[in-house]
């Protein structure tokens, strides 16, 4: 079903080529990993969540690959979190963002920045159109949600001083490193389970919501998924 998706998703110009690669990699580790959510990625779900609900300024960035599978989440977790949604993809044209922005309206998003005109900002130090974000938003965001992003990208967004979210299921990536806090879980699973935690979450005071951001080490994190994946725990 998940593949089925993402073809889809690519016929109908969600999701690049290069997308049905990256999801085949992402299910080399799914299978290593037991095709389950494991301790440590629940652990990062509670944890991403406080740190959405706890961030000022939060961005859910979404590409092809995160629009074609959970565009229906994407846009729960925006309302829950407050967070705003930006289309920014690594392989841009008009008609991807254009058909992105209007899968996210169809379920429901009322804003859909980064589209157009409006990617006028730069991340800097990164080349070619995968720098342009919105001035309204990843630009001026100081927390940002990127499932699948590219190691480069996510390391320039860290050196910004924003805080980093992601969601990838290899936890030796350089994104997954880069990040504050990393999800090593299949999207399709923890998008709904960060929709829940979210709303669970939503409402306990800012003290309570520190403590889990604080008592998380995304180092640990990544290591105890590695061991997973070695066999080496549960
Ligand atoms: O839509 P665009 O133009 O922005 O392009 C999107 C892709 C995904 C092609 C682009 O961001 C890319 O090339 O990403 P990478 O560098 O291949 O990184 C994708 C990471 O996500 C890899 O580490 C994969 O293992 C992981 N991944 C793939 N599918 C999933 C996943 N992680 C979680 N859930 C998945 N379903």
């Amino acid at each position: 079903m998940t593949r089925e998706r993402l073809v889809d998703g690519f016929r109908r110009n969600l999701v690049v080529a290069e997308g049905l690669i990256a999801h085949g990699r992402g299910e080399a580790f799914d299978y290593l990993l037991g095709e389950r959510t494991p301790e440590p990625a629940i652990k990062a779900v509670r944890a991403a969540a406080a740190l959405l609900l706890l961030s000022k300024n939060a961005v859910l960035s979404v590409n092809g690959n995160a629009a074609a599978l959970c565009p229906k989440e994407v846009v729960e977790l925006a309302g829950v979190t407050g967070a705003k949604i930006e289309v920014n993809l690594f392989y841009r044209t008009d008609e991807r963002e254009l058909a992105i922005k209007a899968e996210l309206e169809r379920h429901g998003a009322r804003q859909v920045l980064g589209v157009g005109e409006r990617a006028s900002a730069r991340i800097p130090e990164l080349s070619s159109e995968r720098r342009r974000v919105d001035p309204d938003g990843i630009f001026a965001a100081d927390m940002v949600f990127v499932p699948l992003e590219d190691g480069d990208r996510a390391e320039a967004l860290a050196r910004m001083g924003k805080g980093v979210i992601t969601v990838d299921l290899n936890p030796l990536s350089r994104t997954a490193k880069a990040a504050r806090i990393t999800i090593v879980d299949n999207l399709v699973r923890s998008m709904p389970a960060l929709v829940q935690e979210a709303r669970a979450l939503k409402g306990k005071d800012a003290t309570t919501l520190q403590q889990l951001v604080d008592n998380f080490d995304n180092d640990e994190n990544l290591a105890e998924s590695l061991a997973i994946i070695r066999g080496g725990a549960k």
